[in-house]
């Protein structure tokens, strides 16, 4: 489950309805699993206030859930993106808090746990994506303690005095411990989280084992029941990094092509052959540090750093929640820097940034990946950046220079990128230099480690790893100290409850 389904809408209704895969890396990791289990995948189509049949698209069984032009607005563009996304990045923009927008998250979270609880067969597995969804766990809990519930965060759960600035606060942690188990980027977000349910719920943690205590009533058919040290018993929730990756494979095979390789040097030669091209791939998101990046490259310009003639930054920013109006102005910020520079050290014939407010094929993304020389990732606070890792995945000829931000959770892993503090803007142009004139073996050396780590721990790799926790008893401390969970004894009481809830 996750709030968008992994197809875009083409064209036409009901059966005529055409759709088209969208590229997003969660598709290929979990399309093994969903065709192998007989999944099934919940979301949204993406389209306000449309109703779709369930459909079936490259085998996988597709259940559409509706939301209106109000849940749009309010718990998509309101709750999730602009109170929970500025808020879980470290409120890099101010988060807005309204009642109404919270309301709107609760109602939506339990159409889509309703769409579940009607999907899943008993004893099933349900793996709930992102931040959009953080209530569905205990929803799903409450109502068929047999299900196997994962939660999977994929951007940063903030530290607790930033977190306990929501109002429902507590509600989030709660939804979340539904799960059996909880998946973080970094070991740094699923320790923010744990000292969150700390410090509000007053629940003990061990590790990446949390002791949900159960009521004298509960308990009879949950995973993970244990008596603990003091006597309670407790229900265990394993909340751990599980760090995502991408096709690492598939980005290998494009890079390959022959076709792509001549693309990215027709890209060097439409850009005017300039020694050094720089890049950068964003959604236009405050997050991703584009400003600090373009205030760093301008500043190297302006002091002749580096040859004004010699050197090119693309910039692709893609659009992104455009109906926001914090993404409004970031727009129109960007957009008056990126001007600004290249009114004064572009040339007839040679531009200084070449910018891009358009979404690519993936084929043409990795053409710009074979032909950046650097590729910038500044972001200011980012759960992964899968970015990084795609371009380290492209780069099959050992090249090229990855300068990564500290404050991403691909830094936790690329340790041999040039690594930086996007604040600090001096330590920017100063990495920025020794990544355009780093010796080629530094680079190759460097690319190689980075290649590896990659290739090695692909996305398959981590939707096996999640699965494997979620499925199977772990040696993780004593998670696995728990009583048989009891199945419901007939189907048909699961889904007399079923169909009672789907009716409310
Ligand atoms: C969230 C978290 C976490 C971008 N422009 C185009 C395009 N893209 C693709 C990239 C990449 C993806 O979009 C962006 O992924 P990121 O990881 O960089 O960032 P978010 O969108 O913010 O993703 C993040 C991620 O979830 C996964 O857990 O890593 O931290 O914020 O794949 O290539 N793709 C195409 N054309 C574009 O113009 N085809």
């Amino acid at each position: 489950m996750s709030n968008r389904l992994p197809v875009d809408h083409v064209s036409g209704d009901g059966d005529d309805a055409v759709w088209r895969p969208s590229p997003g890396g969660l598709v290929a990791a979990l399309e093994p699993i969903m065709k192998r289990e007989d999944g099934v995948w919940i979301g949204w189509v993406g389209i306000p206030d449309a109703e779709f049949e369930p459909f079936e698209a490259d085998g996988i069984d597709i259940r559409p859930v509706s939301l209106s032009a109000q849940d749009v607005e309010y718990y998509y563009e309101g709750f999730s993106n602009d109170t929970l996304w500025p808020l879980y990045h470290d409120v890099i923009a101010p988060p807005s808090f309204h009642r109404e927008w919270w309301d709107a998250y609760v109602q939506v979270n339990r159409r889509f746990a309703d769409a579940a609880l009607e999907a899943a067969a008993p004893g099933a597995v349900v793996w709930v994506h992102d931040y959009q969804l953080q209530l569905v766990p205990k929803m799903l809990r409450d109502a068929r303690p047999d299900l196997v519930i994962g939660f999977f965060d994929h951007i940063p759960f903030p530290a607790y005095g930033i977190y306990s600035q929501l109002p429902w606060r507590k509600q989030v942690v709660e939804g979340l411990l539904g799960a059996d188990v909880i998946g973080f980027q970094r070991l740094a977000d699923a320790g923010n989280f744990a000292r969150a349910v700390r410090r509000l719920l007053g629940h003990e943690t061990r590790g990446s084992v949390i002791e949900v205590p159960l009521g004298e009533d509960e308990g009879v058919g949950h995973r993970h029941v244990k008596t603990n040290r003091r006597g309670t018993r407790v229900r265990t929730v394993l909340a751990k990094q599980f760090p995502i990756s991408i096709d690492a494979a598939r980005y290998e095979e494009l890079a390959s092509q022959p076709e792509i390789q001549a693309r990215a040097q027709q890209i060097r030669e439409e850009l005017g052959n300039p020694k050094t091209i720089m890049l950068g791939v964003d959604r236009l998101d405050y997050t991703k540090g584009i400003g600090h990046r373009l205030k760093a490259y301008g500043e190297l310009l302006r002091d002749h750093a580096v040859d004004t003639d010699d050197i090119t930054l693309v910039q692709v920013a893609s659009p992104s929640r455009e109906r926001v109006e914090t993404y409004k102005q970031l727009r129109d910020e960007v957009e008056l820097t990126v001007s600004r520079i290249n009114g004064d050290y572009s040339t007839i014939s040679h531009t200084a940034i070449s910018y891009l407010h358009q979404g690519y094929p993936r084929e043409e993304m990795v053409a710009l990946y074979l032909a950046a020389d650097v590729m910038l990732v500044t972001a200011l606070r980012d759960g992964m950046n899968l970015v990084a890792k795609e371009y380290v995945a492209s780069r099959i000829d050992n090249d090229g220079v990855l300068v990564l931000s500290e404050f991403t959770g691909a830094s936790d892993e690329l340790k041999q990128a040039l690594l930086v503090n996007p604040h600090d803007i001096e330590g920017l142009k100063d990495a920025m230099v020794r990544a355009i004139e780093m010796p080629k073996r530094e680079r190759a050396r460097r690319m190689r480690a980075l290649r590896k780590r990659v290739l090695a721990y692909d996305v398959q790799r981590w939707s096996a790893t999640f699965f494997d926790a979620l499925t199977h008893v772990t040696a993780e401390d004593d998670f696995g100290d728990h009583e048989i969970a009891q199945r419901p004894k007939m189907a048909t009481d699961t889904h007399g409850q079923i169909h009672e809830r789907g009716d409310r």
